[in-house]
């Protein structure tokens, strides 16, 4: 059983038949597709270039289909889910508007149980999550929002039909790159808009705009190359990285290349040298460079002044891509709200409270973000061995090895989940990576006769302090961002994901695989557990 018909789940059901095995895919949505389902948002965008962001998996698939724009808008990646679940028949085997509600694992059997919102309860050997890392979006919780008389809505669970701004008053509340990719957008829709701020975000422009049909074709003519070059960066991205550190240039050296950085635009800026994300006096000087160019685009001092983003190291949390989001602020419908200066209060039958002010408006846009990573994880009641829920297992944090598997959880895999690089990466790579390696997992089982698979309690713990121990070697510990599940009152500050590249962390994916599952326990039946070493016996 796979949950979660994105990205993830698609390849996962494709991977499974292409073993021989049969899988069912449960899917809470109406279509496929996941974040690019629900995230129909005015101006939602990919931030990754659009010839990086498709499967890999097929040669054909990624020959046929044809992109529009350098970074494709959301109905253009929905549209290409879409295409892929027709043309790998992969329908059949998808249960649409299926929330699933719980999962539990039985020893005696072996076999995990699904409840679905219908009442169905399914039962199979494997369970996999393929629910994604920012799906269980996340509402603050304001007093009076059941009052407000408008209409409100979250950038991750936008209605299908969308929503007319026309001649509105409009809140946007939160700063993230859903935001950021909304508000110039909006603002042309509304009458009024107000953005409510709590923390200035880093962004670089996209320069988007339609795809050079001969950079495409020379993207088609070296595909397997390209993407392979891509697995081998850090972060699952073909951009070229300056292996040079940010204080070995010169001032005049580092503002050549910034401004190089600048005018191509995209997340290739955080890799303007190879120490941005390490060193807080190398991350110093890209930073000052975006606020300076925040100053050249935004009129007015004092809004620009309130743009500057000081709180965090850039790239700690993810860098928006934006177009034209700065420039919004000097349209004469705009009004930024800085709710570090005044906290909103509460949310009245007619608009927004804060500590000074209150601000009538017609409709709310929440783009606050989600409960990432752990969010979609453990908003379910999974029981694995002696009944033990996921949520109290990770009460302190979660715990995984290699974001794959989780102790006392068996045969529960999980596609990109927290300890593996995800949200740090392309997440095409990381869910290809996962899907391959969980399909080839699951043939080695098959293949040895064995039927049960999790991780020892000593890999798991070695895991998480490896994870850790890499994350203390960067900035990211600095930020307050959803990375460290500082965005959720109560949820443990831990860094999340594994930064230590997508590259490095295939090899010791493989290296576990080729040494017969090394950190993993392995069973023939229900009962009897064997080690690694003995299952390649
Ligand atoms: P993010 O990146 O979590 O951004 C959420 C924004 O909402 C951020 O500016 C938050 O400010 C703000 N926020 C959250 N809670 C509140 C409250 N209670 N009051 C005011 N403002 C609040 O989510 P996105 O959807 O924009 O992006 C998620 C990822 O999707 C992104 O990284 C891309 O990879 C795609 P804060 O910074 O917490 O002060």
């Amino acid at each position: 059983m796979i949950i979660g018909a994105g990205f993830a789940g698609l390849h996962m059901l494709h991977c499974l038949r292409g073993h021989g095995m049969s899988a069912q895919v449960f899917e809470a949505g109406g279509g496929v597709g996941g974040t690019w389902y629900w995230n129909r948002y005015p101006g939602a965008r990919c931030d990754i270039e659009s010839m990086q962001y498709s499967y890999a998996f097929s040669n054909d698939l990624q020959q046929e289909w044809t992109w529009t724009e350098r970074y494709a808008a959301q109905p253009e990646i929905l549209r290409y889910a879409n295409h892929v679940a027709d043309r790998l028949d992969l329908r059949r085997n998808i249960s649409l508007n299926t929330r699933v509600t719980g999962a539990a694992f039985d020893e005696a059997t072996g076999r995990w149980t699904v409840e679905t919102e219908h009442g169905d309860r399914v039962s199979a050997t494997f369970l996999i999550m393929a629910v994604g890392c920012l799906s269980a979006e996340r509402v603050p919780d304001y007093r009076g929002l059941s009052g407000f008389k408008g209409g409100w809505y979250h950038t991750g669970a936008w209605p299908a039909e969308g929503v007319d701004f026309a001649g509105r008053r409009v809140a946007v509340v939160g700063t993230g790159s859903s935001g950021i990719q909304a508000i110039p957008i909006i603002a042309e829709q509304a009458s009024h808009l107000f953005v409510f701020q709590r923390t200035a975000n880093f962004s670089v422009p996209a320069h988007n705009g339609p795809l050079d049909p001969d950079y495409e074709r020379a993207w088609k003519a070296n595909y397997d190359e390209r993407r392979a070059q891509a697995r081998a960066m850090r972060n699952g991205i073909l951009n070229p990285v300056n292996d040079r550190s940010a204080l070995e240039a010169t001032d005049a050296e580092r503002e050549y290349v910034y401004k190089a950085r600048w005018a191509t635009g995209g997340l290739g800026f955080i890799v303007s040298f190879n120490d941005l994300v390490l060193n807080q006096a190398a991350n110093d000087t890209a930073a000052d460079f975006v606020r300076a160019r925040i100053r050249d685009k935004v009129r007015d001092p004092k809004v620009a002044e309130t743009l500057l983003p000081r709180d965090h190291p850039i790239g700690t949390k993810r860098i928006c891509v934006d177009s034209g989001y700065y420039e919004t602020f000097n349209r004469p419908n705009v009004t930024l709200v800085d709710l570090r200066a005044s906290p909103i209060q509460e949310i009245t039958p007619t608009g927004i409270r804060t500590h000074h002010a209150e601000y009538a408006v017609d409709s709310i846009v929440f783009a606050t973000g989600f409960d990432a990573m752990t969010g979609p994880l453990t908003r379910l009641p999974i029981r694995g061995c002696g009944g033990r829920l996921l949520a109290d297992k990770w009460a302190d944090g979660p715990r995984t090895y290699l974001g794959l598997m989780t102790e006392g959880f068996a045969n529960l895999f999980m596609v990109t989940g927290p300890g593996s690089p995800s949200v740090l990466s392309n997440m095409m790579v990381s869910i290809e990576q996962h899907v391959e390696w969980i399909g080839e997992c699951l043939a080695f089982l098959r293949t040895h006769g064995l039927e049960r698979i999790e991780p020892t309690r000593e890999a798991e713990d070695s895991w998480a302090a490896h994870v850790d121990e890499v994350a203390q070697q960067t900035l990211f510990p600095r930020a307050a961002s959803w990375y460290m599940g500082a965005n959720i009152p109560g949820k443990p500050r831990v860094f999340m994901p594994y930064a230590g590249g997508v590259n490095v962390y295939r090899q010791i994916c493989d290296e576990s695989a080729a040494a017969g599952y090394r950190g993993f326990a392995m069973a023939a039946g229900t009962s009897v557990s064997v080690t690694a070493k003995d299952a390649t016996r």
